[in-house]
């Protein structure tokens, strides 16, 4: 078993406790579904207490680092950067299903070197570091080995409300009748852990912000897999649109994306 790095040890004090008030919380939907009533101020609540959290926990051990956080912005510290995401997979939060994550990374010169992923209604929690592996509960992850995409299952985000765009139903097309079966997790870090951990084999989305993704990437990284933007142009911290693979299966995907 690999020794958690110290700061995977801090992010994951900041995810577990974090994750134990936001179990709670999700046990409550429920009953607010019933009642109907103050469903969004109780999930923008949430949102804003786990963030609070998070940042008081990680700001002990890093008073000096820059903040990006979801809810509450950028916080302006040192070249240290610090990516929040305290729910990721809201609605899915909302509709009482279980796919969610608590994401922390850490960027130095533009680089993620360390992250996690902690899914407090599972008690999954990943982790990866630079040079060090991605992990999920002690076991060490690894991107499936499937060569033939039509053996594949492919995570995908299906954009919505002010996120359409136009090509993407020429994408599904393209992609989903030569494949297994696409999945639409509403999380893209459980995405991106899922491709690390070999459940997913590639995973494609367009339209995200760096604390859906920062930890996701170097999980898929460290498990072996590939990541780039969909068109194959390489990805960095401030890319919007991504694709990941177990890497056999990436060109003939791109190539898929790219026709359209
Ligand atoms: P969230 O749950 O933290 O909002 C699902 O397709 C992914 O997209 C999730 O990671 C989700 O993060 C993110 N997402 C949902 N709505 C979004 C929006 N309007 N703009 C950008 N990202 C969004
Ligand atoms: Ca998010």
């Amino acid at each position: 078993m690999q020794i958690q790095p110290p700061v995977i040890n801090i992010f994951e004090k900041a995810v577990r406790k974090a994750g134990k008030y936001l179990l709670r919380d999700f046990g409550e939907i429920e009953n607010l579904q019933i009642q109907s009533k103050g469903l969004g101020d109780f999930v923008t609540n949430a949102d804003l207490k786990t963030e609070q959290i998070l940042i008081d926990t990680l700001k002990y051990y890093y008073p000096e680092a820059t903040y990006i956080t979801e809810e509450s912005g950028k916080i302006i510290g040192n070249e240290e950067m610090i990516v929040i995401d305290p729910i990721d997979g809201t609605t899915n939060f909302i509709h009482g299903i279980p796919l969610v994550g608590i994401v922390i990374a850490k960027i130095i010169n533009e680089e993620i070197t360390d992250g996690v992923i902690y899914n407090p209604i599972l008690d999954d929690f990943f982790w990866a570091s630079k040079g060090k592996g991605s992990w999920c509960n002690n076991n060490r992850l690894r991107v499936s080995k499937r060569q033939d995409i039509i053996d594949c299952i492919i995570g995908t985000g299906i954009p919505h409300m002010d996120r359409i765009y136009p090509q993407y139903l020429k994408e599904i097309d393209a992609i989903t009748k030569n494949c297994a079966g696409l999945r639409r997790m509403g999380a893209a870090s459980i995405d991106l852990a899922y491709v690390a951990a070999g459940k997913l084999d590639a995973y494609w989305e367009r339209n995200l912000n760096i604390w859906d993704v920062s930890a996701g990437v170097l999980l898929v990284k460290e498990a072996g897999g590939r990541v780039s933007q969909p068109n194959g142009e390489s990805w960095d911290i401030h890319s919007k649109d991504i694709l990941v693979s177990n890497s056999n299966i990436h060109e003939i995907i791109q190539e898929k994306l790219e026709i359209i």
